[in-house]
Parts: structure tokens; C-alpha cells; sequence
């Protein structure tokens, strides 16, 4: 089931039928017990709606904070200690992709995030500006993850590389991320032969386009949830992006105007601009 947030509100998929969530907010939908009996319950006894315009769909996300992951895949290592080779990045990121203890930052809340079909930015004082097509986890305020989406964590690679002290200044700014289309509301973990997917077009031809299973993941995400709800709370709680397996090649950067399409098998695809 996937469940749909539109300017008349949260909408459920079940099949090819869509169910109004009447009165739902996701602040509130995050606290049952148990999700996904919820809402198919809802699927079961409620009227679908007529139709559901796909194109005008908004953010998923409502008092949520997003987190970022990083290094939990071994082309993030390498392009990592790569772009930050001249300024003597040294061995971190090979250390923190083999440590116990994630790498793990704070992101976005909602007002800095992009919906489906809208812009993403890039920042005026970046050289390099790359996405990072990433699984997301929507998980509760008891650490349990119920749902999946799919997140762009933009991203300043010449900002990261210059300094890791940078990293909060290279990935955090308004819409340095994208989430959507809906969240895949599942107790169960996503099948590791899951594809996640990356298209990038510019002027409406293919720039860049690779594609990745979540079986080349290092980490567990549910161990990557235990490290994140340490020592701190989430009332409403929280998406986790899990890290990138995609790097376009070094040459490559975002200009205003490319497309970004990013798919992940089960959840949809998540297309934004570059403003
Ligand atoms: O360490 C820098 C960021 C890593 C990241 O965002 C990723 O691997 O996806
Ligand atoms: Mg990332």
C-alpha cells in the first residue's frame, strides 16, 4: 500500500483504487500501532475515490526530520576519498565505511524539501552539484521502520570535499532534498534485489544513467535505525535516507534545467527539476 499526500490531503493505494485518508495528518498516522493494518482497513470499508491526479502530488512529509546516512556503499567510499584527495581527506571515509559506528546527519525538515515534480536546487557558491538517489526509511517514534520512499539528498561535492567539516554546508539548504512520490507503508524489509535506478536529462536527452540493487548496501538498515534513535527522540518520526550507491563520473555536475528521475522498484519514481 502507498499512501499519497495531494492538496485535498493523504491519500491510500490499494491495487488500482485510491482511499481519502479523511482527516489524516502524518503526525498522527506515524503513532498507530500498527500501520498497515490501519490503512487497510480504511482500504477495506472506505469509498475510492474517483481518480487521483499523480502529477499535482506534495511532499510526503509533514513534523518529520530527515536523516542522512553515508559511505554505506562502496562507490560512495571511493568517490569520497576521491574528491577529497587534495585537500588530505586521508583515510576517513575508508574508515568510517568499515566501522562499527555510521556515518549519520541531520538533512532536512519539511519546509527544505521538494515533492515530486518540483525543483531541487543547487547552490550558488557550488562547482560541483551532484544527486544521490537513495532508499528512505519512514520510521516510527519506537524505531520500527513502517514504510519506504525514495530520497534525493542533493549534494555539493567540491563544499564536501574541500574540508568534511563542510558536509552540514554542502547537504543542507532549501531543497537539497526530494522525497516521494508516496510512501510504501511494509513491515517487512525491502527484497535485497530491489533496483534503484538514476536518469539525469538534460535538454531532454539522457546525460547520465546507472543502476544499482540494495544487495550492494553494506548496512543494515535496521541497524542503521538503532544508531539514529540513540540518546535521541522523534515525536512525529523520521525518514532516514540510507546512503548512495550512484555516482555520476567526476566530469559530470547538475545545471539549472536537468531532469532528475529516480526509481526504485515497489515505490514508483521521483522526478524533479533543477531550478
Ligand atoms: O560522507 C559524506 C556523505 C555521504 C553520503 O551522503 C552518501 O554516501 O550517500
Ligand atoms: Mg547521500
Amino acid at each position: 500500500m502507498i499512501v499519497y499526500r495531494t492538496s485535498r490531503g493523504w491519500f491510500v493505494e490499494r491495487g488500482e483504487s485510491y482511499f481519502m485518508l479523511k482527516e489524516a495528518s502524518l503526525n498522527t498516522l506515524i503513532q498507530s500501532e500498527d500501520l498497515h493494518a490501519y490503512l487497510a482497513s480504511i482500504a477495506a470499508t472506505g469509498d475510492a475515490a474517483d481518480s487521483l491526479d499523480l502529477s499535482g502530488l506534495e511532499a510526503p512529509i509533514e513534523g518529520q526530520e530527515v536523516w542522512a546516512a553515508g559511505v554505506t556503499y562502496y562507490r560512495s567510499r571511493s568517490a569520497r576519498i576521491e574528491e577529497s584527495k587534495d585537500a588530505g581527506g586521508g583515510d576517513f571515509y575508508d574508515r568510517v565505511y568499515s566501522a562499527e559506528r555510521p556515518e549519520l546527519f541531520f538533512k532536512a525538515v519539511a519546509h527544505k524539501v521538494a515533492g515530486p515534480n518540483s525543483e531541487v536546487r543547487i547552490r550558488g557558491d557550488a562547482k560541483w552539484s551532484v544527486p544521490e538517489p537513495e532508499l528512505a526509511l519512514f520510521v516510527n517514534p519506537r524505531g520500527q521502520i513502517v514504510g519506504f520512499t525514495i530520497g534525493n539528498d542533493m549534494s555539493s561535492r567540491d563544499i564536501e570535499g574541500a574540508n568534511p567539516l563542510y558536509l552540514p554546508q554542502a547537504k543542507v539548504y532549501d531543497r537539497s532534498c526530494a522525497l516521494g512520490p508516496g510512501i510504501l507503508i511494509r513491515k517487512e524489509p525491502m527484497p535485497r534485489t530491489t533496483e534503484i535506478g538514476m536518469e539525469i536529462l538534460r535538454s531532454g536527452r539522457t546525460e547520465f544513467s546507472a543502476a544499482i540493487t540494495l544487495a550492494e548496501m553494506k548496512r543494515d538498515p535496521a541497524a542503521l535505525v538503532e544508531y539514529l534513535y540513540r540518546y535521541q527522540s522523534f515525536p512525529y518520526g523520521c525518514f532516514l535516507l540510507t546512503g548512495t550507491g550512484i555516482v555520476p563520473p567526476d566530469t559530470f555536475t547538475l545545471r539549472s534545467g536537468d531532469e532528475i528521475r529516480i526509481s526504485i522498484g515497489g515505490i514508483g519514481t521521483l522526478t524533479n527539476h533543477v531550478a
